[in-house]
């Protein structure tokens, strides 16, 4: 997928990954692209500051559900507001894997891990649901088995002009093994009237994150063109290559 982007012109050390903390996260250690290992929950401020500092480079952020979905909500929430040019990608194994289980807000109800030995009693919200009501301008989602399907999505939400949010469903295979569900239930959405509000709504709502039953549709569903924040906000200036004279030592001494 990157190297189809490359192909397209799109240059390599233009490319950044960002990543929170957590099993997802890893990714960065094996994919040999410029990279930003922030904190747990923080990866999307981060890629937001990395775009405003040079608009020129495609941001891209993988992060776990637990990271985003609990702790750093309140950011994905503004960055898909904003519609900030950057590309979210969640790994979304639907709880906290690296520390060994806890459940999160995509957990069903009854999930038992370390946190809810008994089972959570809380229901999920439906992320998508969430994004489509913050405004994000790109809505999809992906499944981790499904990968030529999964690179169209990335593709096409990495060359989407303004917030870009993907949702990849990915078993996790240690404490939250949907693959046999999974497969049963996924199907790919009509991919029409994607600027219409109301029908991406219908199709989100299929799925609500919490049925074990009910069919799970994949694909892109909301697409609508905005204008972008860092255009908005620095019409044609590049932060990154402005000339700062900035005396370094001088300011340290200071
Ligand atoms: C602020 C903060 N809170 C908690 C942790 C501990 N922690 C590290 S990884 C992790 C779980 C990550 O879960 P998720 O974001 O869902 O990613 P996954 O490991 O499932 O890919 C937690 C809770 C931390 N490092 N920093």
């Amino acid at each position: 997928m990157i190297s189809s982007l490359i192909k397209d012109g799109v240059k390599k050390e233009n490319i950044v990954l960002v990543s929170g903390i957590g099993c997802s996260s890893k990714i960065i250690d094996y994919i040999n692209l410029n990279s930003f290992s922030s904190l747990h929950g923080r990866p999307v401020v981060s890629a937001e500051g990395i775009k405003l500092g040079n608009p020129d480079l495609k941001v891209i952020v993988c992060a776990g559900d637990g990271g985003t979905y609990n702790e750093g909500i309140s950011h994905l929430i503004h960055a898909a507001k904003r519609n900030i040019d950057i590309t979210v990608l969640i790994h979304n194994n639907r709880n906290f894997a690296l520390t060994t289980s806890q459940f999160t807000a995509v957990s069903p109800k009854g999930f038992k891990g370390r946190s809810t030995p008994e089972g959570s009693v809380e229901e999920p919200f439906n992320p998508l649901e969430l994004m489509l009501s913050s405004n994000a301008s790109f809505i999809a989602r992906g499944y981790a088995f499904k990968l030529n399907h999964l690179g169209r999505l990335i593709k096409e939400g990495i060359n989407h002009k303004g917030f870009s949010f993907i949702d990849i469903l990915q078993p996790c295979i240690s404490f939250f093994d949907e693959t046999d569900s999974y497969k049963e239930r996924i199907y790919e959405v009509e991919e029409d009237n994607l600027d219409s509000k109301k029908q991406a709504l219908k199709k989100i709502e299929k799925w609500d994150y919490e049925s074990e039953k009910s069919k799970i549709p994949i694909g892109i569903f909301y697409k609508e063109k905005r204008s972008a924040y860092e255009e908005a906000l620095l019409g044609k200036l590049n932060p990154s290559k402005r000339n700062r004279k900035i005396n370094l030592k001088k300011i340290i001494k200071e």
